[in-house]
């Protein structure tokens, strides 16, 4: 578990205090009493994604950073891993963290919001698309950008009449995100008039599609859709190269990262991507958002930290509106919250999904993501 002690001194009021099981005390006198709040994150900071779990962890560190309370961060590595995400959740319970922002993947966020829902304290995803997070009724689960039945009737409405694709291949990963991902692209590129030629699977620890893509060329498609994350994508688009396919290719979030240009490197030209929300410069305080980032971590943005971000001050906002950090105070602030973030307004739909949420098409041209168009929002 890695201890992030960020302090500024906070004089919280007793009663905040006792309301709190989840406060640590630090002094007990005169009424006005130090306390460390816990805040739990979870991700994978190890693996083939660790990138992504580290700019996460990032977002929610810059978030609490500075913050008139003593926070501390705990932070733990999921490792993408849907068991190991249990694991962590369970000690981000015994620890009594306040709430949790995370998982990363949809893949470890759904059975961890069971945990968390039995504990009674908040889980707000920054990443974690997949439909089923939200379905399961919990009152304590939010994520703060659009779902996967939006993210997929997008890409797939776009893959036909903005790419003009009559015959579909799809691929995933197996995951709770890139199958799921998958099936919500192939119900709407059905229903937009695409025929599919072909549905293929990989898993998340493969680097070689080779077989699965020349079955995939003997299919001749005209498109290629990917359902999963830029560690796959970066080395499956060069075997596309390599083996000759010319057909377009299509991913959701997953793959709208820096780490896939790097990983496809030439071949991640003319590769078309969406991501939910709209892009970094376009957010209104994106731009001074990425300054800040720099300036901290002295490296740039890799996806979803400005999401990671709004996700901890959400909760911090919520428990500010409520007084208190107890759950069975803060949640109906949560529930009901309008929030300024960087990403945009944040309010919750009674499911925890954000309204009004947004999905933004790319393609990579001359090397760096070039943004299309957004819809919805
Ligand atoms: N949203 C894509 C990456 C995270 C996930 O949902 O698994």
């Amino acid at each position: 578990m890695t201890k992030i002690d960020l302090v500024a001194k906070l004089k919280a009021g007793a009663a905040v205090l006792a309301a709190a099981g989840v406060l640590v005390l630090a002094g007990c006198g005169g009424g006005k009493e130090e306390a460390t709040l816990k805040i739990g994150h979870a991700g994978p900071l190890t693996g083939t994604i660790a990138h992504l779990g580290k700019d996460n962890e990032n977002g929610v560190r810059l978030a609490i950073d500075g913050k008139k309370l003593t926070l501390e961060l705990l932070s733990e590595d999921d490792q993408a891993d849907p068991k190991q995400g249990t694991i962590v959740a369970q000690k981000l319970v015994d620890a009594k963290v306040a709430g949790v922002i995370g998982h990363l993947n949809s893949g470890t966020t759904i059975p961890a919001s069971k945990l968390y829902n039995d504990a009674g304290f908040a889980q707000i995803s920054p990443s974690a698309t997949n439909v089923t997070y939200t379905n399961q009724g919990y009152r304590t689960a939010f994520r703060v950008m659009a779902n996967d039945a939006q993210q997929g009737k997008v890409l797939g409405d776009f893959a036909v009449t903005k790419l003009g694709a009559k015959n579909i291949a799809i691929i995933d990963d197996r995951s709770a995100y890139g199958q799921g991902l998958a099936d919500e692209f192939e119900k709407a590129a059905v229903a937009a008039g695409a025929t599919i030629v072909a549905r293929e699977f990989t898993d998340t620890t493969k680097t070689d599609f080779t077989a699965i893509l020349t079955s995939i060329k003997g299919k001749n498609p005209d498109l290629i859709f990917y359902g999963g994350m830029d560690a796959q994508a970066g080395p499956m688009m060069k075997q596309v190269n390599n083996l000759g396919l010319t057909a377009k290719y299509l991913a959701g979030d997953g793959v709208q990262t820096a780490e896939f240009l790097k990983l496809a490197a030439e071949s991640a030209e003319g590769v078309y991507a969406s991501s939910p929300g709209v892009p970094l410069d376009k957010m209104p305080q994106g731009p001074a958002f990425a300054e800040k980032y720099k300036a901290k971590f002295n490296q740039e943005i890799q996806l979803y930290a400005p999401y990671a971000y709004d996700a901890a001050n959400v909760l911090l906002a919520a428990m500010k509106k409520a007084n208190s950090t107890d759950p069975a105070k803060y949640l109906p602030e949560l529930a009901a919250i309008q929030y300024e973030g960087v990403t945009g307004n944040i309010a919750f739909d009674e499911k925890g999904d954000i309204k009004g949420g947004s999905i933004s098409l790319y393609q990579v041209k001359d090397g760096k993501w070039e943004y299309i168009e957004t819809i919805g929002g």
